[in-house]
């Protein structure tokens, strides 16, 4: 069994190559949700729905968050109402933000729901959020204020600079059911090329979470966001360096650090474009690797996976019969 730690759209294109080259029913997603919104009385959970409308072929192909083929007559009657459209609510993606909240306010934990949404979309994965309790990743801007991340990142269009980071909560979240036996039993964990700081540090952050990533037998490995100093998608960018780190694809796996050091990873995976990089990974204690991780196509996903699960010593196939 494999495990995947997760955020949006970065971890969305590589699990689509994992799903290729392992049984998706061998597959555990633990998908971030320090990225979730409160809006017009709805909870919204960005990254397990663009995960699981990319691995449905619903999302909406340009912005790859958000359902294709989508109308917005709620947004601008909302508009008409005096609601500023700050984001964007499609009418197709409101219907599963009305579904998953009316459950949550039932009492439904949001990995139950979770679970529903994907059994009706037909994912044969499982998606697990990283906690039921809330996770609330918090900006605090160098100009003083403490925005909600997609306050900052949609509202203000990342424009403020960013003082530090807080996972709101994360000290006293409890793992998701089934996140820690996942990690237990898995036969490899992958840190999906996502953004370190908004994507994996709220699921790290998560104690219960990082001492089972520290006692697992599971050898763990993590791929590059960032390609030649630059991110593929996103934001990372404007937030690395508020936590001290360069963007730079070799110094974000020196930051995860090396297990023997007390830090998450076995192995790391660089793009071909930052194999100056290797040198430091393994004197640091890392296995390492460098291979095409741009993942354009479904067929070169699918090999980033393989290299990723092959260099901690993992065969893709045998993981898939976990
Ligand atoms: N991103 C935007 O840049 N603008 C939006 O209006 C917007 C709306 C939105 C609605 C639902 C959803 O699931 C995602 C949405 N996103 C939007 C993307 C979102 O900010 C990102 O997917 C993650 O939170 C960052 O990875």
């Amino acid at each position: 069994m494999v495990v995947v730690l997760a955020g949006g759209v970065g971890a969305a294109r590589f699990l689509r190559g994992l799903t290729a080259a392992v049984d998706p029913a061998a597959i555990t997603v633990v998908v971030n949700v320090g990225d979730d919104v409160e809006l017009h009385g709805l909870r919204i959970c960005p990254d397990l729905d663009s995960i699981t409308y990319w691995l449905t072929d619903l999302v909406h192909p340009e912005q790859q968050w958000g359902r294709a083929d989508e109308r917005f007559t709620v947004r601008d009657e909302l508009e008409r109402l005096g609601h500023e459209p700050w984001f964007t609510l499609g009418d197709r993606d409101l219907a599963l933000h009305l579904h998953r909240t009316a459950l949550l306010r039932e009492g439904v934990p949001l990995s139950t729901v979770t679970a529903d949404v994907a059994a009706r979309h037909g994912l044969a994965l499982r998606l697990l959020p990283a906690s039921d309790d809330r996770v609330e990743t918090r900006i605090h801007t160098t100009d003083g204020r403490d925005l909600g991340f997609q306050r900052w990142w949609v509202g203000e269009r990342a424009a403020p600079d960013v003082a530090d980071v807080e996972y709101r909560g994360a000290a006293t979240a409890q793992p998701a059911p089934g996140v820690v036996e996942a990690i237990e039993r898995a036969d490899a964990i992958v840190i999906a090329p996502s953004n370190p700081v908004v994507s994996i540090a709220p699921i790290t952050a998560v104690p219960g979470i990082a001492a089972a990533l520290r006692s697992t037998a599971a050898p763990i490995v993590g791929i590059s966001p960032i390609i030649h100093g630059r991110v593929v998608r996103g934001m990372a960018h404007r937030l690395l360096p508020a936590v001290g780190t360069a963007v730079d694809a070799a110094a974000v796996g020196l930051a995860y650090g090396a297990r023997r050091d007390g830090g998450l990873l076995d192995g790391w995976v660089l793009d071909t474009a930052d194999a100056d990089g290797l040198e430091r990974l393994h004197a640091a204690g890392l296995a390492a690797t460098a291979t095409a991780t741009l993942m354009d196509d479904p067929e070169l996903a699918r090999r980033l996976a393989r290299t990723s699960l092959e260099l901690v010593g993992v065969d893709p196939a045998a993981a898939g019969r976990g």
